[in-house]
């Protein structure tokens, strides 16, 4: 967690992005026609007051204000073209370049200490080692499935950077990896994916609430929980608490999703919305979800919203911590999308061979997470090969755990019932006397 009291202060104003010829080597990777991003400063096209301002002329300069070249009427312009979904945002925040180059913002502080910096690279890299031990244990027939984190790492970190003691996570079915920092067992994850449980662990004491498999669902719990939070806040003012909610790029087509903006924007609840774009849902891109950057449909909803560099630990913490601080006191709601990328299979049913290039990826390998806190820890010397040789080490000891925890006892098939109601009613009792007697009379 964060201490509060340990900030690295900013070193500049300036935001480093990824550079153009990075943007239009992904634009070329997924097929776009190479017109350039809206310029830095030009992210709200609206002017506060269009009486004063006149008509909005979201492309001015380019055509006369009757009509544009295409004759389109120029109130509507092609924001697809302005804000294109399918490159990060010409206002991304980003602090650690790809080169692992740091530029730190006068608006946005890094309370992260130099032991916690060392702290996340670990974390980077046993999240990592559990993706793969996870993946490898389903094919070996242990786990039914897997759905691999690898490429996303940096927000699960950032995240784990920015959260307070008493915050309440509400996961996808990826984040796997801060599941167990904030005190799930790797046994508990496992269970889940090997099938034998359902939701093991006790969501009020690690504070991670049970993955949702409908997409979109976990939404609705968390702004529930969030409005939660605030009645216990209006009852005693000690209460700090906010809810981070983790979603993906395709949750935001769902109806839930959109439904627990509205409520979030509306009550303004204690709720950071973290849209993890990881550029997919399954095969679909996001191309053929959204013509626009993600981050803007919050603002739509009145929720003040960004896009950060998700393959960047200190821009995520930083950007997530605001986002806490803000809602925790009672500012309302905050969407952070982060930008990044599943580097693995949707789940180990997936072959993303079928409908992603290798050009793609290798765009996305230069982006790595990892390599990028790595080169900025030694230009700082934080750590050395050395360190990195006993990091090794302590990942395969966590590799052998990982691959231990799997093995636990078959549960017992009665126990399916016991959480079907807090008190079990008779007929949930009934049912279970019933599948008991059965059962026995089978063996
Ligand atoms: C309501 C619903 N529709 C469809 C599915 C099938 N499904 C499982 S994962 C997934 C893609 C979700 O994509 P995204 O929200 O971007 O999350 P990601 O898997 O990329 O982390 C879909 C469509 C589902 N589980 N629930
Ligand atoms: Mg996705």
């Amino acid at each position: 967690m964060v201490s509060h009291g340990d900030a690295t202060h900013g070193k500049g104003s300036s935001t480093h992005h990824l550079s153009r010829g990075d943007a239009s080597q992904l634009r070329s990777a997924a097929g776009h026609d190479g017109s350039e991003p809206m310029q830095q400063g030009q992210s709200n096209p609206m002017p506060s007051d269009p009486a004063q301002s006149g008509p909005v002329q979201p492309d001015s300069g380019q055509h006369d204000a009757a009509t544009s070249a295409d004759g389109a009427c120029p109130l509507f312009a092609d924001l697809a073209q302005q804000f294109p979904v399918d490159q990060p945002a010409s206002d991304m925040i980003q602090i650690l370049s790809p080169d692992g180059v740091r530029t730190d913002r006068d608006d946005l502080p890094v309370h992260v200490s130099d032991a916690q910096l060392v702290d996340a690279y670990e974390k980077l890299v046993m999240a990592r080692r559990f993706d793969i031990e996870g993946t490898n244990l389903q094919r070996h027939g242990e786990l039914g499935l897997w759905p691999p984190l690898i490429g996303q790492e940096a927000t699960q970190v950032g995240a784990w950077l920015a959260l307070g003691s008493a915050d309440q996570v509400f996961p996808t079915y990826r984040e796997q990896a801060l599941a167990t920092w904030m005190g799930v067992e790797l046994s508990q994850v496992l269970a889940t994916w090997r099938g034998t449980a359902h939701c093991p662990w006790d969501t009020v004491a690690t504070h991670f609430s049970a993955y949702p498999v409908m997409i979109g669902s976990g939404t609705l719990h968390a702004v529930g929980y969030a409005m939660g939070i605030q009645r216990d806040k209006a009852a005693d003012p000690s209460v700090d608490a906010a809810v981070l909610d983790f979603h993906g790029d395709g949750a935001m087509s769902e109806g839930d999703t959109n439904e627990a903006y509205v409520f979030a924007a509306a009550m303004k609840a204690p709720v950071v919305f973290c849209a993890v774009n990881n550029q997919w849902a399954i095969s679909e891109p996001t191309s053929v979800q959204a013509p626009t950057s993600l981050y803007r449909r919050g603002l739509g909803f009145g929720i003040p919203s960004v896009q950060v560099d998700g393959n960047d630990v200190l821009a995520v913490a930083a950007v997530l911590s605001a986002a806490l601080d803000h809602a925790r006191s009672g500012r309302g709601p905050v969407m952070v999308e982060t930008w990044t990328y599943r580097t693995g299979a949707h789940t180990t049913t997936d072959d993303p061979t079928r409908y992603r290039t290798a050009q793609t990826d290798e765009y996305w390998a230069g982006l790595d997470p990892i390599v990028r806190m790595q080169k900025y820890l030694r230009s700082r010397e934080l750590i050395d090969d050395a360190w990195l040789a006993e990091l090794d080490e302590r990942a395969e000891q966590f590799g052998a755990q990982v691959r231990d925890a799997v093995h636990q006892p078959d549960p017992d098939p009665v126990a399916l019932l016991d959480d079907v109601y807090a008190d079990p009613t008779p007929d949930v009792r009934a049912d279970q006397r019933e599948l008991a007697e059965w059962l026995q009379g089978g063996q």
